[in-house]
């Protein structure tokens, strides 16, 4: 198969994987949206997180969560999940959670394969793993964002965006360059995951998983024209969430934060709105989540 073959397979899956998520998803009932999209506190901190996929640390004990609902209709999770956003004067720090009774995933950052096939482990993981995924529209002006997903096992997909969906009634995205940037790798991400229960071993009831992503300001340079870091007040736009399997190759079901009304999560209009503020995560204590009681 050509490469350039190989290149339109690894852009048409995704189309056709929405179609037909979309078509079971539309015949939810409509839930809860927020009008405007919500906002969210991004508190600085002060000491360093360790990234090693544990949200022990005490800034995400005292971090407001974007609990994650239905990304089509906000209807509940089937479990507790969410993510969780800070910064410093360094990185971007994003934290998720996800209760989930059964941890697996299938390609891991050094798999051989598929990736003479697929050419990227990163689309690999998209298109068949679990995964949590964040995005950022860095001056939140609907244009130079970022989209990043990580599996269970630390496989990271990084990918940059020109402009996304170009109609607000459905997902109309041009995935091919100059627009669409599946050969970014965000450079110097750290990552790590955290798995409470057994991976890949179905057999059992997990606990759930959790992961830490570090994201540098120096990455994110190309894509604002703002301070870095931001300066107290200033407002990008942010999207993150859960896309839950069953099973690898199973469809995907979409809890998000924020909710979006339609199956896409490309529509920058409807993210919700990430305040930076220079103040320390608030006193308020958060209840523990179960990952953090032993
Ligand atoms: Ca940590
Ligand atoms: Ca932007
Ligand atoms: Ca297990």
């Amino acid at each position: 198969m050509s490469s350039q073959m190989n290149r339109m397979k690894a852009y048409l899956w995704p189309c056709v994987a929405c179609l037909l998520v979309g078509m079971v998803a539309h015949a939810s009932a409509q839930g809860p949206l927020e009008d405007p999209p919500p906002t969210y506190i991004g508190y600085r901190v002060t000491s360093p997180i360790r990234i090693d996929g544990h949200l022990s640390e005490a800034h995400w004990k005292h971090t407001p969560r974007m609990g994650f609902a239905g990304l089509v209709d906000g209807a509940p999770a089937w479990f507790d999940s969410y993510s969780q956003m800070v910064w410093d004067d360094e990185n971007l720090y994003v934290g998720f959670w996800a209760a989930d009774p059964n941890v697996f995933g299938s390609v891991g950052p050094d798999t051989p394969e598929p990736r003479d096939f697929w050419k990227d482990n990163d689309r690999y993981i998209m298109l068949h793993d679990p995964l949590f995924m964040v995005f950022v529209d860095p001056d939140g002006d609907h244009r130079n964002y970022v989209e990043m997903h990580i599996n269970a096992l630390n496989n990271i997909d990084d990918i940059w965006l020109n402009q996304g969906s170009t109609e607000k009634d459905r997902q109309v995205l041009d995935l091919h360059a100059p627009n669409y940037h599946l050969e970014w790798d965000c450079p110097g991400a750290q990552h790590a995951v955290a798995v409470y229960g057994s991976l890949n071993d179905s057999t059992d009831t997990d606990r759930g998983w959790s992961a830490e992503i570090a994201i540098p300001w120096t990455a994110l340079e190309p894509f604002t024209l703002g301070a870095l870091p931001p300066a107290e007040g200033d407002q990008w736009l942010v999207h993150s969430g859960w896309e839950y399997r069953v099973a690898v190759n199973e469809p995907v079901t979409y809890w998000t934060w924020p909710v979006i009304g339609i199956l896409d999560d490309h529509q920058l209009w409807r993210y919700g709105r990430f305040v930076f503020s220079s103040e320390s995560p608030g006193s308020r204590s958060y209840p523990t989540p179960p990952h953090q009681t032993e």
